[in-house]
C-alpha cells in the first residue's frame, strides 16, 4: 500500500517580482518537494490574489538553469569555462582580489550594481560603506528619477486616489501588468464602475485601455512637451485654481510668462498629438474634479524626464489636485513604526562624494534616498573611457548589466576589459561568461530570512525547502565577504539573525517572536493624510538629504534650488538624442520612432523566459506595428522582421494592430533567455537578436537627462521583413 502523500502549506512570501517584498503566499511541499502555490488571503498587500509568476515558483525553482555551485572562471573571459569551488573557497577568491585592488587602487575601484530596490539593498550599501566606495551603482533607470523630480517640487511623490476620484489619468504606466495582484487595478475598474472618467497617455494601447474614455497616443520620450502644452492651456484659459496657487505654490508668475511660447500647435508637432486633443485633455483635467495621475516608469526614460515629471507634478498642483480627497495624496506614514534600516550614514562627507565615478544625481543632491549613488551606466563607462577613473572590479548581486542598462556593446566590452567580475544570482544570467567568480545564491524559499513589511504588515519570511546546492542567502553571502573583509563589526559579526532583531528593535520584536504570527502581524493603515499640505510636507526632506526639498516651504513651480546649482528653474523641452523632430536628417533611412516597455503578464525584467509555463504564454519577442506602418512594407502579423537603429539592430515577430501610433514601433525589454523544454532558442544579446537596449543611443551629451541621469530609451528605425 503506498502512503498517502504528506502535504504542508507554509505560509511566506512569493518571490517571482525579485527580491523585494511580495505578495502573501502559502507554499504547498508535497514529500519535501515545493509542489504548488495558494494566495494568501490574510496578506493585506494582495489578499488572496496572485499573478502567472507566483504560480510558477517551482518551476523556476527546480529549472535546470539554476546556479548550483560556485563557480571560478578557467577560459578566458566571454568563453564560459568555469570549475565548481566551494562557497568558502569563492569568498575567499573574491576577498583576496577586493584587498588587492583596494591597497593597489584605493576602495572607491569597486563599485556594486542594483538598479532596482531590493530587500537587501541597504546590505549592498553598507558593505560599500564598510570598504569605502561611494560608487553604489543606482538606477538611472528605475523608479528614482520620478522620486527625485516629485521631491524636489511637491516635498515628496504623492500617489494617486483612485477611489475617490472621478477622472484618473493612467500616464506611462501598464497597470494591468505591472503588479496586477496588488498595483491601482482594482481601483480602477471600481472607479470606472462607479462612473469615473479614465484616461490613458502612452503610446501602446494595453488592457487598461480597453477601461479609458480617452487614449491619447503620444510619441515616446516626449511628455515633457505634451505637459507644457497642458500647462499652456490651464494657465491661458484661467483653468487654474487660484486659491490654492495663491496659498501654496512658489514662482507661479514665472512660469506664466514661461510656458507662453510652448502652445499646442508647438507640441503637436514633437508629441504627435493633436493641438485639438492637448486642449481637449487640459480642459478635461482641470474642470473635472476631483482628478488623479496615475504615473509609470514611461516617464522616466528620456533624456527630459526629470522636466516632464516636474511638469506634471505643477500641473497637479495648479489645478487643486494635490493633496485634496481623489486628487494625488501623500501616505500617512502607516500604521507600524518602520523596522530600523541598517545604513550606515556619517561616511558622506564631501570628500567621499567627490569620489563618486559617475554621480547619479549631481554632487550638491547628494547623498540622495538610499546613500550616496553612481549612475549604472556610468560605471559601466569608466571602465572603458576610465574617466575620471576606471572601477576595476563590479559585483552584480540580482541584475544583469547587458540586457538592463542601454549600451549593450559598450557594456560587453567593459564586462571583459574589468579586472574582476563577480555575478551574484539565483539562475545562469546574460552576462555570467564575463564573470570570473559566479555565486549562486539560495532563491528566496530556501531561506528563513529576512523579514518584510508594507506599511501596514510585516511577515518573516519561512523557508519552504532546503539548498538544492552548496549556496546560501544572498544576506550570507555579503554578511560573510564582510568577515572575510575584516568588517564584521559592521555586520553583526556575520550574524544574521541578531540584524533582523536589531531591525525590528523599533517595532518591540525579534524574529522568534515575528515566527509566533505564521500569517505575519497587520498594523491598521492609517488613511491618507489630506489637506494637511503645509504641515506635513512642505517641510520634509529624505532621512539622507541635507536641504529641503521646498526652501520656501510651498510647491516650487520655480526651483531655485535648480537654480542655484546651474539647472533650469522651470521645466523646458529637451530632445531624444534620436527623434523625428530633433534629428529629421536621420528620419530618411529611420522613419520609425522606436522605443519599449517593462512589464508584460509573465515576465520580469530581462528573467523567467526560461520557464515553460510562462514561456507558451509569450513564446517570441514582439514588435508592435500599425497596420500603416506594416502594409507599404509588406510586413504581416507574425512575420519576422529585423529592425535597424544607427546603434544595432534585432530581429523580432511583427505584432501588428491598431493599438499603436502609426509613427512609433515598441517591444518588450529583457529578451535573451531561450527555453530548452519548448524548444525555443535563445537571443543573440548584440545583432540579430532581440535585446531592446542593444538600439540605443549612449551618447553622454544626449542620452542622459541631465540632472537625474534618467537615459533616453528612444532611437528611430527602419523595419524591413526578414529573409
Ligand atoms: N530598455 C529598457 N531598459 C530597462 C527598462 C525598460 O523599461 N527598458 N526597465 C528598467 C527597470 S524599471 C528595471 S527595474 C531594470 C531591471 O534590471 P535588473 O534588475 O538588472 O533586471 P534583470 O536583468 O532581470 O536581472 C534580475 C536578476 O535577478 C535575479 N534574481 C531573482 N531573484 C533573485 C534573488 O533573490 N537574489 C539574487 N541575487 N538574484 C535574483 C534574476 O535571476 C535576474 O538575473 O531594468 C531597467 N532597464
Ligand atoms: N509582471 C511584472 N510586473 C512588474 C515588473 C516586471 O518586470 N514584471 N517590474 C516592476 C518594476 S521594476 C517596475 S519599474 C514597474 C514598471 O511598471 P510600469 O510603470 O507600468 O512601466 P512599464 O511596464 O514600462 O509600462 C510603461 C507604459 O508606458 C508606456 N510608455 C513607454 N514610453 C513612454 C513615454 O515616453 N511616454 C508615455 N507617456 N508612456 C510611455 C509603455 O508603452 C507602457 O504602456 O513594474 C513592476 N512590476
Ligand atoms: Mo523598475
Amino acid at each position: 500500500m503506498r502512503a498517502r502523500a504528506v502535504e504542508e502549506a507554509i505560509p511566506t512570501f512569493c518571490a517571482m517580482c525579485g527580491p523585494g517584498p511580495g505578495c502573501g503566499i502559502y507554499a504547498h511541499v508535497r514529500d519535501g518537494r515545493f509542489a504548488w502555490v495558494e494566495g494568501m488571503r490574510e496578506s493585506p498587500l494582495n489578499r488572496g490574489r496572485l499573478c502567472a509568476k507566483a504560480y510558477a515558483a517551482p518551476e523556476w525553482v527546480y529549472s535546470p538553469q539554476r546556479l548550483k555551485h560556485p563557480l571560478r572562471r578557467t577560459g578566458e573571459k566571454g568563453e564560459g569555462k568555469f570549475e565548481p569551488v566551494s562557497w568558502d573557497r569563492a569568498l575567499d577568491l573574491i576577498a583576496g582580489r577586493l584587498k588587492e585592488q583596494k591597497e593597489k587602487y584605493g576602495p572607491e575601484s569597486l563599485a556594486v550594481l542594483a538598479p532596482a530596490r531590493r530587500t537587501y539593498s541597504d546590505f549592498l550599501n553598507r558593505f560599500l560603506v564598510a570598504h569605502g566606495s561611494p560608487n553604489y551603482g543606482h538606477s538611472g533607470i528605475c523608479a528614482m528619477q520620478k522620486a527625485f523630480a516629485f521631491s524636489y517640487t511637491l516635498g515628496g511623490t504623492p500617489f494617486p486616489d483612485i477611489g475617490r476620484s472621478n477622472l484618473v489619468v493612467i500616464w506611462g504606466k501598464q497597470p494591468v501588468y505591472s503588479g496586477s495582484t496588488r498595483s491601482n487595478l482594482k481601483d480602477i475598474l471600481d472607479a470606472r464602475d462607479r462612473g469615473a472618467r479614465i484616461v490613458a497617455i502612452k503610446p501602446t494601447m494595453e488592457p487598461d485601455v480597453a477601461l479609458c474614455d480617452l487614449w491619447i497616443p503620444i510619441r515616446p520620450g516626449t511628455d515633457a512637451a505634451f505637459a507644457l502644452a497642458v500647462l499652456h492651456t490651464v494657465v491661458g484659459e484661467n483653468l487654474y485654481d487660484a486659491a490654492f496657487v495663491s496659498e501654496w505654490t512658489y514662482g507661479f508668475e514665472e512660469l506664466k510668462d514661461h510656458v507662453r511660447k510652448y502652445t499646442p500647435d508647438w507640441a503637436e508637432r514633437i508629441t504627435g498629438v493633436a493641438a485639438k486633443q492637448i486642449v481637449h485633455f487640459a480642459r478635461l483635467y482641470a474642470s473635472v474634479k476631483p482628478a488623479c495621475i496615475d504615473h509609470g516608469n514611461g516617464l522616466e526614460h528620456a533624456p527630459s524626464s526629470n522636466d516632464a515629471v516636474r511638469a506634471v507634478a505643477i500641473l497637479t498642483a495648479i489645478t487643486g489636485n494635490l493633496d485634496r480627497p481623489g486628487g494625488d495624496v501623500f501616505p500617512s506614514g502607516g500604521g507600524m513604526p518602520r523596522p530600523k534600516s541598517p545604513g550606515i550614514k556619517d561616511h558622506y562627507t564631501s570628500e567621499w562624494i567627490d569620489r563618486l565615478v559617475g554621480p547619479e544625481f549631481p554632487k550638491p543632491f547628494q547623498p540622495w534616498m538610499e546613500g550616496t549613488s553612481s549612475a549604472y551606466y556610468r560605471i559601466i563607462e569608466s571602465v572603458l573611457t576610465e574617466k575620471p577613473y576606471p572601477v576595476r572590479t563590479i559585483i552584480s548581486p540580482g541584475t544583469q548589466p547587458a540586457v538592463s542598462t542601454r549600451g549593450t556593446r559598450n557594456v560587453l566590452a567593459a564586462l571583459e576589459k574589468l579586472d574582476f567580475y563577480v555575478v551574484v544570482d539565483v539562475m545562469q544570467t546574460a552576462d555570467m561568461r564575463y564573470a570570473d567568480v559566479v555565486i549562486p545564491v539560495a532563491s528566496m524559499y530556501e531561506t528563513d530570512h529576512p523579514f518584510e513589511f508594507t506599511p501596514d504588515w510585516i511577515m518573516a519570511r519561512r523557508r519552504v525547502i532546503e539548498p538544492l546546492g552548496d549556496y546560501k542567502s544572498d544576506y550570507e553571502f555579503w554578511f560573510d565577504l564582510a568577515v572575510k573583509m575584516g568588517y564584521g563589526k559592521d555586520f553583526w559579526g556575520g550574524r544574521i539573525e541578531s540584524c533582523m532583531n536589531d531591525l525590528l528593535e523599533p517595532l518591540q520584536l525579534t524574529m522568534e517572536e515575528l515566527r509566533k504570527h505564521p500569517t505575519g502581524i497587520v498594523f491598521p493603515r492609517k488613511p491618507p493624510v489630506y489637506e494637511k499640505y503645509a504641515a506635513v510636507f512642505t517641510r520634509r526632506s529624505t532621512r539622507l538629504s541635507r536641504e529641503p526639498f521646498l526652501p520656501q516651504g510651498k510647491v516650487a513651480i520655480y526651483n531655485t534650488t535648480f537654480e542655484e546649482h546651474g539647472f533650469e528653474p522651470l521645466p523646458v523641452w529637451v530632445e531624444p538624442p534620436e527623434s523625428l523632430t530633433g534629428t529629421p536628417e536621420l528620419a530618411g533611412r529611420y522613419p520609425l520612432v522606436f522605443s519599449d516597455f517593462h512589464t508584460s503578464k509573465v515576465y520580469n525584467a530581462g528573467w523567467l523566459r526560461n520557464l515553460p509555463c510562462l514561456r507558451e504564454v509569450l513564446p517570441y519577442p514582439t514588435l508592435q506595428m500599425h497596420p500603416d506602418a506594416a502594409r507599404p512594407r509588406g510586413i504581416c502579423n507574425g512575420d519576422w522582421v529585423t529592425v535597424e537603429s544607427p546603434h544595432g539592430s534585432m530581429k523580432i515577430r511583427a505584432e501588428v494592430n491598431e493599438g499603436i501610433r502609426p509613427d512609433t514601433v515598441m517591444a518588450l525589454h529583457g529578451w535573451w533567455q531561450g527555453c530548452e523544454e519548448l524548444g525555443l532558442p535563445g537571443f543573440p544579446l548584440l545583432d540579430g537578436g532581440a535585446n531592446t537596449n542593444s538600439m540605443y543611443s549612449v551618447d553622454a551629451r544626449k542620452a542622459y537627462d541631465p540632472l537625474t541621469t534618467a537615459m533616453s530609451s528612444q532611437t528611430l528605425v527602419e523595419v524591413k521583413k526578414a529573409d
